[in-house]
């Protein structure tokens, strides 16, 4: 058996088909575009969601993804990770129901309207945890779930600016836990990991590394790598540099934290469950 095990076609998902005449959406309600899917603002018997729609033309490869996400999405219920709430599969366009994010992702908030937002210490600090609740969740889960394509555009934040996981495209299920085996690589270049841009390498530690860019990028608000091609990014990665971290205003504990986060060496990296308690003392205001 295939250690590295993506759901395909997996017939649970009938339980969750919805009828198409229940979701209504306008074609002008548009949240925001991926590779192969439009997200719009929608309503499911009269509730808000949002309607994650695949695009035409796509490749079969492509369309698996789509079907995996929903698939494994389903199996997935927690506090910190987006809710898939309905499939319909049966439309020309096959679209996922989700919940709906009214605070849009992480990555808009800090980049806004082109000007950085600086975050206040706590919600700095709700933010990372939520992140690692939801990771930890994931990581956790029987059979394991790597995201491997965490970054600020795929944390999705509620009213009260509560942040969960989404987008599990490039996820994939693991029934045996070695530390590190072979994959396709794909993701998004400035959030991955060495060993998984340079050999495909994939394990959980992947996705620890993600999650110290994101700390990276909402202490800075800046775009990890700006101006950087692929090549360059991975020459960079690859031979041990990191986004630069500010010399003033940041902790020695949310320092370490970091810079532990993205550790060349992956086995060096923590665990979430490792991180969450790290967060805690490094979330003590300075006094
Ligand atoms: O940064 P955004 O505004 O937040 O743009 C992206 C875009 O769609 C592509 O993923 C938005 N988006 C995705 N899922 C949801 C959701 N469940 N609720 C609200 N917005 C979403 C995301």
């Amino acid at each position: 058996e295939n250690e590295v095990e993506r759901l395909r076609g997996c017939d649970a998902l009938a339980k969750c088909e919805v009828r198409q005449r229940d979701v209504e959406w306008r074609p002008g309600d548009v949240l925001g575009e991926g590779s192969f899917s439009t997200v719009y603002r929608g309503t499911f018997c009269a509730i808000d969601v949002a309607v994650k729609e695949l695009k035409l033309k796509l490749s079969q490869d492509d369309k698996n993804y789509f079907r995996s996400e929903a698939a494994l999405l389903q199996q997935l219920h927690h506090p910190r990770v987006v809710l898939l709430m309905g499939v319909c599969s049966t439309a020309a366009r096959p679209f996922m129901l989700l919940e709906y994010m009214s605070g849009g992702s992480l990555h808009a908030l800090l980049h806004g309207d082109g000007k950085p937002v600086p975050l206040d210490h706590a919600t700095y600090f709700c933010i990372a945890r939520d992140v690692a609740q939801g990771m930890n969740y994931l990581h956790k889960h029987d059979p394991q779930v790597l995201h491997l394509d965490l970054k600020s555009m795929n944390v999705l934040l509620d009213a009260y600016s509560r942040a969960k996981i989404a987008d599990f495209g490039f996820s994939i299920l693991r029934r045996s836990r070695s530390p590190a085996q072979k994959g396709a690589i794909r993701g998004t270049p400035a959030w991955m990991a060495p060993e998984l841009l340079t050999k495909g390498e994939v394990s959980a530690k992947c996705d620890v590394y993600s999650y110290a860019i994101i700390l990276w990028e909402m202490l800075t608000s800046e775009q990890p790598f700006r101006g950087y091609d692929v090549l360059q990014i991975l020459e960079s990665v690859e031979a041990g540099l990191r986004p630069p971290l500010p010399s003033a205003n940041v902790s020695r504990e949310l320092r370490e934290l970091i810079t532990s986060c993205w550790a060349q060496n992956s086995s060096l990296r923590p665990s979430f469950a490792e991180v969450l308690g790290a967060l805690e003392e490094a979330a003590v205001p300075p006094s």
